[in-house]
């Protein structure tokens, strides 16, 4: 759950990359390691298996200060997308405020997909979050690979769910995706506690904020 501290001025909020085994979670973590300002982020913090499977999570701060004062931190986690470790992706999705759900576009990962999801939809509801209402946002990653399922047929699918695809393996839609998880998590904190009116943070400034120092690529 969002932190307000106002004695110290600041705001704390968790993100989750969820989905299934290999779909590319963890670089994207990497990724956007690798695109923000070294002044916004900090260390990556990494926890996985000899062949690169996250064991238990991956882990990236991002701080940045608003014009009114305040210090915004975004805590990025992952979780292991195997199927073995579902009392761990439970523990990590804990106080999300926002969900980024990574599929694999391979039509041979169609089950998965859907069985992470609603492993997701389980462990939110279990940690007592509202599923309908915490803002998420889903990326199609793997474009690059052959028998994809196509973007029209993805559209359709999700029709209340922004999607985005993705090669997060060259950072193409990696942005787009964090981006958008942004807009709608500062959308739902400024609904519930007047993000905007009481701590003078607007979503461009927020959005501005943690993006503008992206490095140019
Ligand atoms: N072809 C292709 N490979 C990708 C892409 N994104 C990630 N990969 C590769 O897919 C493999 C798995 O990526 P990870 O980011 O480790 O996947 P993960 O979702 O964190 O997996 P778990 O930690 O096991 O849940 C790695 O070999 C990546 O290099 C992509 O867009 N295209
Ligand atoms: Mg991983």
């Amino acid at each position: 759950m969002v932190q307000i501290h106002m004695a110290a001025r600041e705001i704390t909020a968790k993100l989750v990359y969820y989905g299934p085994a290999l779909s590319g979670k963890t670089t994207n973590l990497q990724q956007l390691h690798a695109l923000l300002d070294p002044g916004a982020r900090g260390k990556m913090v990494t926890l996985d298996t000899a062949d690169d499977r996250t064991l238990y999570f991956d882990f990236l701060p991002i701080q940045f200060g608003t014009d009114g004062g305040f210090a915004i931190k975004l805590k990025l986690f992952t979780v292991p997308g195997q199927v073995m470790h579902k009392s761990t992706r439970k523990v990590v999705l804990a106080g999300a405020d926002a969900v980024a759900f990574i599929a694999d576009s391979q039509r041979s990962s169609q089950s998965a997909n859907a069985y992470s999801w609603r492993d997701m939809e389980a462990n939110l509801r279990s940690n007592g979050i509202d599923f309908e209402k915490i803002p998420k946002v889903v990326q199609f990653n793997k474009r690059d690979l052959p028998d994809v399922k196509p973007l029209e047929e993805i559209r359709a699918a999700w029709k209340d769910v922004p999607t985005f695809p993705a090669v997060a393996i060259r950072g193409e839609g990696v942005i787009e995706t964090f981006r958008e998880l942004l807009r709608r998590l500062h959308r739902h904190l400024d609904e519930r506690h007047g993000f905007a009116h009481n701590f003078g943070v607007s979503e461009e400034e927020f959005l501005g904020a943690v993006l503008s120092p992206l490095r140019s690529r």
